[in-house]
């Protein structure tokens, strides 16, 4: 039976740099996810029998969020719906669903890094045909739906048993359960030497995988364990929790600190590595050798041609903006095109379409391929291990040997979390206004030599993008690097990116706090950060 239920407007449905996040008791005021949901539906066209992919991290109220958007998509005239076993679908593998099954789409419900639980963060977003999240216009066009809509559609039915595989009726619809892991174990197969990366797990390479009872857990266990022969006791947190076990499934420095300390202890394992709460980020920590995710990003490009699916070679490389210029040196020596887009990944997907692009990267732990439409955790992780098990090197010999040949970019992110929005957006303003001329806070620094506000001209598809960030340009490449971040639930976070670029193989040992000391003071003054924020220090720094 379908129902139609009144409801009024939410003005609060604005998505973020990928999909809409807030807390999870925003998500359970009544009709809230319903309107948003019934919203996405308005703004598409030509899904009448087609099929959708849904699944999500696996987050409290994850269950309920799922069967609402079920009754919700065949209330509105999807043919067919796919959906993990459990409500468990990783980012990447609702990406490769979506376009190794033909899907219209797909809705994945997650806040990706966002902690979870009752007092934690609820997220949900809508993926296009190609696997990529919604491009702006559609969520702009979904935002401005939520502000009017007066009704939504839904199926008064039973709720659907997410635990048992196969085929059932939903109103005029049906729903498949599937086993989430399936498909994206074969693409993997498909890319990687699986071979070689059995015998060095044969040989004794030591491994550590923390999948932060976040949603890898189970796709570690199928590849890592059952596919590679790695030992059972490689796998940490591999039980996808409601709440994560209390944790914070950001595989940073501070949140995965076991890790790091484990990589830096004599005899630690050979690798570490870990995952995000929805399976698209990487920690990628080699025996004594944390590697930035920016400098994983130019290692691995460098790097594709040892993996089969890389093997002929890669079309281009992206990188967001703040992301350290490591990989354009790469791409240089490639003879490749190197594109440097917004943060998000939203703005890789017309790239990889268009076959420019091969290899993309965020400098917040986002590496991925043309092989799917979002950056990929595991994906990073086995092209790892497939260039470790070829080159017979470690971790800290293969970063150390790149550096030497392409020279070190120094590279740090201060974040100062959950600031008063209006002292944040006012440090941006007065940065903006102080840009001509280099006038206010930016008059007469030393080596700077030039700002701006990065503005992205889409080369597919003629779209404008426009103050993504503002940059400070120093002499010899360093920048400074400012932007709001667009995926925080309160307040506002200052984001703060700092890099230097250092040739001399003499001095590429340096502690990186160290060697961008005084740029970290400038970083402070230039936009009078006390002032404006009232915090001296950042909260997090990666
Ligand atoms: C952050 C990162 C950005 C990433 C985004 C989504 O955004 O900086 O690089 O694409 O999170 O990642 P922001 O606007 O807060 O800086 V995830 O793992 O949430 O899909
Ligand atoms: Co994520």
């Amino acid at each position: 039976m379908l129902k139609i239920v009144p409801t009024s407007p939410f003005d609060d449905q604005r998505p973020g740099t990928s999909g809409l996040r807030k807390k999870t008791v925003v998500f359970q005021k009544p009709g809230y996810i319903e309107n948003f949901v019934q919203s996405i539906m308005d703004c598409l066209k030509g899904f009448e029998g087609t099929t959708l992919v849904v699944g999500g991290d696996g987050r409290f109220f994850n269950r309920e969020a799922i069967q609402i958007v079920l009754k919700i998509a065949i209330a509105n005239g999807f043919g067919k719906i796919l959906v993990g076993k459990g409500g468990i679908v990783s980012t990447p593998a609702a990406s490769n669903l979506i376009r190794r099954r033909s899907a219209f789409g797909g809705v994945i419900l997650s806040a990706s890094h966002n902690p979870g639980g009752p007092h934690g963060d609820f997220g949900i977003k809508y993926n296009a045909g190609n696997g990529g999240p919604a491009p702006e216009q559609l969520t702009e066009a979904v935002f401005t739906r939520s502000k009017s809509i007066t009704e939504y559609k839904i199926l008064v039915a039973p709720d659907i048993d997410l635990d048992v595989l196969g085929l059932v009726r939903l109103g005029p619809g049906e729903v498949e359960v599937i086993d989430p892991v399936e498909d994206y174990a074969e693409l993997m197969q498909e890319l990687f030497d699986f071979d070689r990366i059995r015998s060095l797990f044969k040989a004794g390479f030591c491994f550590r995988f923390d999948a932060m009872s976040a949603v890898t857990g189970p796709y570690a266990g199928r590849i890592f364990v059952d596919m590679l022969g790695a030992l059972p006791d490689s796998i940490l947190n591999g039980t996808p929790l409601p709440d994560f076990g209390g944790h914070h499934p950001d595989p940073n420095l501070i949140n995965a600190k076991h890790l790091f300390d484990l990589a830096m202890s004599p005899g630690g394992p050979d690798l570490c590595a870990a995952s995000d709460g929805d399976g698209d980020r990487n920690l990628i920590i080699g025996r004594n050798q944390y590697v930035t995710p920016s400098d994983s990003l130019a290692i691995l490009a460098a790097n594709a041609r040892l993996a089969p699916g890389y093997a002929k070679g890669i079309a281009g490389i992206a990188r967001s903006m703040p992301t350290s210029g490591a990989a354009d040196r790469v791409a240089a020596r490639l003879g490749v095109h190197l594109y440097e887009t917004p943060t998000g990944w939203k703005f890789f997907g017309n790239l990889l379409d268009a076959g420019l692009a091969t290899i993309c990267g965020e400098e917040s732990a986002g590496t991925g391929s043309n092989h799917v439409r979002e950056k990929d955790g595991l994906w990073a992780v086995l092209l790892w291990l497939n260039i470790l098990a070829v080159r017979g090197e470690s971790v800290a010999a293969i970063t150390a040997k790149h550096w030497a040949d392409y020279g070190r970019n120094y590279y740090v992110r201060h974040d100062y979390e959950e600031v008063d929005a209006d002292g944040a957006n006012a440090l941006m303003q007065a940065l903006r206004d102080a840009l001509p001329g280099l006038t206010g806070a930016l008059a007469a620094r030393p080596g700077l030599i030039g700002a701006d506000d990065f503005a992205y001209h889409d080369p597919v598809d003629g779209s404008d993008s426009e103050h993504q960030g503002i940059r400070l340009h120093f002499e010899n490449g360093s920048r400074i690097v400012y932007r709001l971040s667009g995926t925080g639930t309160s307040g506002a976070t200052l984001r703060v990116y700092i890099e230097r670029f250092e040739q001399d193989r003499a001095q590429q040992n340096q502690e990186t706090g160290g060697a961008l000391a005084d740029l970290i003071v400038l970083s402070r003054e230039c936009a009078r950060i006390a002032y404006y924020t009232g915090r001296e220090t950042p909260s997090v720094i990666t």
